[in-house]
């Protein structure tokens, strides 16, 4: 992949390096994304069971939208591009994982320093008070309440719900500093999440997209590949790792 070379004559094991993935990555998992013609939007209407709304509307469904999910996720392994994150973080001492996706995958397979902007499918919180449920024992397939009668519900950011502010003003301060990006499987078109690849590359950054299709941020990215995250990440890798060993 000659284009990577003058990637990486620019870095050395210091540079600050971030990992920002969407569902795209863990699609090589047998995890469908959002927007595949079989991912989690196809059987449903997305709007609906991703929010706050849905979620009053029919607790029932929504429950088992997330169990099912969970249920695949817990049978699902972290494939070749979560492992690679992990090989480049031996590599680059100063790197980040930014990720949307709520799978947990990249904690599965090793990665260190983990934002999850999204939040965690395996945590449940209380929808009024916000108090944590750890891993519920049972598949939380029908509704159960806090000791405050609030509802319990995943541990995820809906839509219209804001993201934790922490962990998104962490995400927005790491981009606006990184020396490379890996923009890897994501759409790019959930705000304000998307927004971070843009920010990158307006301070500087190079930023590299992973993806079979384009986005509206291809046009901007130093390099975009049309190819799986399991089959470009470990390629990059050997590139940088020849060049910065
Ligand atoms: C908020 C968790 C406001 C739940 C998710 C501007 C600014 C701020 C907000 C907005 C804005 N404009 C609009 C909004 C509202 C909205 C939004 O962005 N709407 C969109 C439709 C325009 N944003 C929100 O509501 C956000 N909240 O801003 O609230 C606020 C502020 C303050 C106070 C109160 C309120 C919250 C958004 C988060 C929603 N939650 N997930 C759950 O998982 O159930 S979003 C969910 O969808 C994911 O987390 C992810 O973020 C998104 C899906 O995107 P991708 O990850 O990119 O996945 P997708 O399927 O789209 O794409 C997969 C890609 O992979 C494809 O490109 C494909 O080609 C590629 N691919 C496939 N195979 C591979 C591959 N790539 C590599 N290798 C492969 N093998
Ligand atoms: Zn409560």
């Amino acid at each position: 992949m000659a284009e990577t070379i003058t990637a990486t004559d620019r870095f050395h094991r210091d540079s600050r390096v971030i990992f920002f993935s969407g569902a795209g990555i863990s699609a090589e998992s047998g995890i469908s994304t959002f927007r595949d013609p079989e991912g989690h939007w196809s059987k449903y209407d997305p709007m609906k069971l991703a929010s706050q709304a849905g979620f009053l509307e029919d607790p029932d469904l929504v429950l088992n939208w997330y169990a099912d999910r969970r249920r695949a996720i817990n049978q699902a392994q972290p494939n070749a591009a979560h492992r690679s994150i992990s090989d480049f973080q031996k590599l680059f001492r100063d790197s980040v994982v930014i990720t949307q996706n709520v799978d947990g995958l990249h904690e599965r397979a090793g990665n260190r320093n983990i934002l999850e902007l999204h939040g965690n499918i395996h945590r449940h919180k209380c929808n009024s008070c916000g108090k944590n449920f750890e891993s519920p024992d049972i598949e939380m397939r029908t509704l159960n309440h806090c000791e405050c009668g609030g509802k319990i519900r995943p541990d995820v950011v809906w839509f219209g719900e804001s993201l934790p502010l922490q962990t998104l003003q962490n995400a927005f301060e790491a981009a606006q500093n990184c020396d490379l990006m890996f923009t890897i499987g994501t759409s790019t078109q959930i705000y304000p999440a998307a927004q971070l690849p843009f920010e990158a590359k307006s301070r500087g950054a190079f930023v590299i997209e992973i993806n079979p299709e384009p986005t509206p941020f291809s046009a901007q990215a130093d390099i975009s590949v049309r190819d799986d995250a399991g089959s470009a990440l470990p390629k990059f890798y050997e590139e940088f790792y020849a060049q910065i060993k």
